[in-house]
């Protein structure tokens, strides 16, 4: 019987257009679904996409995100655009029946996630909120050891997301750089990463403690064609503007499972590039994980006889760790686009209405901008804050 095409709106033609698209293009090459899909628009706003559009078949070019969001013949609509235009698109593809796919993360403010949880709500629509390395089949290979309670009782979660893109003083004030487009610095891009792991693995925090740093607090404004993911062009003599975001952030974290724990990140750890790590200690084991390493769980069964206890490295390539069977045989490793594409698997599945349903969701959106909201509050406030105090 032949599949129901679905129709998917891409709106952004950047990086994360790119890592979309591909995964759109991918799934159903390594996955089975329900669904075939096909690339109907890509939607820009300045930024020409016809060679966009060309390279990836998508079969039209618009730059009118509202009007396509309505059209009868969309049905998915993936927002891959700054941070402060995520609500108003997911709220009206919502109203307009489209399931959702949305990058990270989710939104300005823990209002603006719960506005967005509304709307799909009411429209009964499928929503999955880009934090793609729950995906990592050595992540979800975690997840299934803490679920097994081979770490016991959880004491310990330590979250570190770090990078070092942005240590030159020349990068421009681009979006990401300023807080009422992006909400705020490495708290909003990658504290929500790894909290959102820490959720995952052992469940919400309780209450925070953090100081965020700002080291450069003036940079150049961009310059025509400045890239954003390199110090770009550096534009002679450019006029300069205030930085109103933080470049690091540490905070102590007390999870309602009565772990303590702490959530750090910044973009000015030279060196480290894609440093998402994480490591959780409990009373049976432990287990840590470097995305630079991301086919690798280490594991300390504590369990064992003590003079054979040790961190043990799994590599996660087996067809026995999620996802793995789908791509290839034993110990050919995979990396960072192949978590898109068993995301999107996993979000066709949840559109058939098969397997559990798919997370996160702007549910949980709302969960991790709460928490990052409290984050920014105790720095601010110079004091513990606890995440019910966000509304
Ligand atoms: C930049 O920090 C960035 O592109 C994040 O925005 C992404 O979410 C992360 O996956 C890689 O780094």
């Amino acid at each position: 019987m032949a599949k129901k095409t679905l129709n998917v709106a891409m709106i952004g033609g950047g990086f994360m257009g790119k890592a979309h698209s591909n995964a759109w293009l991918k799934v159903n090459k390594f996955f089975d679904t329900d669904f075939d899909i096909n690339l109907k628009v890509i939607v820009g706003n300045k930024t020409p996409l016809e060679a966009f559009a060309a390279r990836w078949g998508y079969d039209e070019v618009s730059y009118d995100w509202r009007e396509v969001v309505r059209r009868p013949d969309i049905d998915i609509v993936d927002i891959g655009t700054p941070t402060w235009e995520h609500m108003e698109m997911a709220v009206a593809a919502a109203e307009a029946g489209k399931h959702i796919v949305c990058e990270k993360p989710c939104a300005l403010s823990y209002q603006q996630c719960l506005k967005m949880a509304e709307a799909a709500k009411k429209a009964g629509v499928v929503t999955y909120l880009n934090h793609n390395y729950r995906r990592v089949p050595a992540v979800a290979y975690a997840k299934q050891l803490v679920e097994e309670g081979r770490l016991g009782t959880i004491y310990h979660w330590r979250g570190a997301y770090l990078q070092d893109w942005i240590m030159d003083p020349d990068f421009p004030l681009t979006w990401h750089l300023q807080s009422k487009y992006a909400g705020g610095g490495p708290v909003f891009d990658l504290s929500s990463h790894a909290y959102d792991l820490a959720r995952y693995l052992i469940g919400d925090a309780k209450a925070v403690t953090a100081v965020n740093k700002t080291f450069i607090t003036e940079r150049p404004l961009p310059g025509a064609g400045a890239a954003t993911f390199s110090a770009g062009s550096k534009t002679e003599n450019a006029q300069k503007a205030p930085v109103d975001v933080e470049d690091a952030s540490f905070a102590v974290v007390e999870f309602e499972n009565g772990a303590l724990g702490s959530i750090e990140s910044t973009r000015f750890a030279v060196g480290c590039k894609n440093y998402n790590d994480f490591e959780v200690y409990g009373s049976k084991g432990a287990i840590r994980f470097n995305f630079e390493s991301m086919n690798e769980l280490w594991f300390l069964d504590a369990t064992q006889p003590q003079a054979e206890q040790g961190f043990r490295r799994i590599l996660c390539t087996e067809g026995v760790h999620p996802y793995v069977s789908a791509w290839w045989p034993g110990g050919h490793i995979i990396g960072y686009e192949h978590t898109f594409v068993n995301a999107f698997y996993d979000f066709l599945q949840a559109i058939a209405g098969k397997g559990a349903p798919i997370t996160p969701d702007f549910e949980d959106g709302a969960a991790i901008i709460r928490f990052v909201e409290a984050v920014q509050l105790s720095s601010k406030e110079q004091r513990r804050v606890l995440i019910e105090e966000i509304k």
